[in-house]
């Protein structure tokens, strides 16, 4: 994936917005082209408090760790190696972690939406779906979410390289969402404002001039990323914007904002927050299934007429049949 696919992929708002900024500014909100130029936005107190106490309440009742059920065995972790490699939550012990608030920075749980509504409405909440509806020109789809407790420590980045399991790399934003006020000592969200607006020569090469990182990626070209973020900031003369929210507000930043998390100045403090990131619908890997060119097709494949199946025969039919199967089946072994 090269330079040049990402960027023919942006959202037409995106396109409208670098090419022909009149055009854009009277078709989007203001709200819209405030993101288009900055690459992020904050939205103040419009994350409903009931449904936030409802992830806390599901939160809350994840068992101390110890005691371990299926949904624990199932609930995956990702982040620092230690973490990465234990992969569900149900290992953690074996770190000697027994208490999620007892892990160091960099611990993520994996699409908890799958396992509670409270997670799954967070997620397609009304301020960020009414959002992204407009970025994007049509439905939002959610690629995956992260439950932080901590910070994430993570480095500087920007999201195109590594969430790319979507058809259009350009379709691509996040949600970060408070579950608590957030505390400058708890390693709090930093950004780039601008950012975003990348230039075909400033993408970073992972790989022959490849623009998206993978496990595989050598050591040496993986360490040189932050290096060279860091001289594109500093040519480009972007300052950090640190991201003090308090419960209730909601951000959205762009696929290719450059955003991390900053260290923890107090590791007793929790810095709880729910990130979600979002393509457009038509671009998600479970609808490209149904893709036909540019269509859509959501017709089940063939079946058998209703009076060919099995359970629709007598069983005595099917015992037979089956009976006739195995000794066809011995027969060809025998003859082999
Ligand atoms: O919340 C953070 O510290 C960073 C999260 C992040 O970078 C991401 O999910 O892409």
């Amino acid at each position: 994936m090269l330079p040049h696919h990402y960027l023919s992929s942006l959202t037409l708002a995106e396109r409208l917005h670098r090419q022909k900024p009149e055009v854009a500014g009277q078709i989007y909100s203001p709200e819209m082209l405030h993101f288009l130029r900055d690459g992020v936005i904050i939205f103040p107190q419009v994350i409903d408090s009931d449904l936030l106490d409802r992830i806390d309440a599901d939160l809350d009742a994840l068992p101390r760790l110890a005691q371990t059920s299926l949904l624990h065995g199932m609930i995956g972790i990702d982040g620092k190696v230690d973490h990465y490699e234990a992969r569900v939550l149900r290992n953690l012990p074996k770190l000697g972690i027994t208490d999620l608030r007892q892990a160091g920075p960099g611990l993520k749980l994996n699409d908890l939406h799958r396992y509670f509504d409270s997670a799954r409405d967070l997620a397609f909440s009304e301020p960020i779906i009414r959002f992204l509806d407009e970025l994007f020109g049509s439905a939002p789809a959610l690629i995956q979410s992260l439950t932080f407790w901590k910070s994430s420590e993570q480095s500087l980045h920007q999201d195109f390289s590594y969430v790319h399991h979507h058809k259009r790399l350009g379709h691509l934003a996040a949600a970060w969402i408070p579950l608590e006020d957030i505390s400058d000592q708890a390693g709090p969200l930093v950004y780039y404002k601008g950012s975003h607006l990348l230039e075909g020569h400033q993408f970073y090469d992972w790989h022959q001039g490849g623009i998206l990182a993978s496990r595989d990626t050598d050591p040496q070209t993986a360490a040189g990323y932050g290096q060279y973020l860091e001289t594109l900031i500093r040519q480009q003369g972007w300052s950090p914007s640190i991201y003090l929210p308090r419960r209730g507000d909601l951000l959205i930043w762009h696929g290719a904002l450059i955003h991390g998390g900053t260290p923890m100045g107090d590791p007793s403090l929790t810095r709880r927050s729910y990130v979600c990131h979002y393509t457009a619908a038509a671009n998600h890997k479970a609808l490209a299934r149904h893709r036909v060119g540019e269509g859509v097709d959501f017709s089940e494949p063939p079946t058998l007429p209703e009076m060919m199946r099995p359970r629709s025969l007598p069983s005595r039919l099917v015992s037979a049949a089956g009976r006739r199967m195995q000794q066809l089946f011995r027969e060809v072994r025998n003859h082999a």
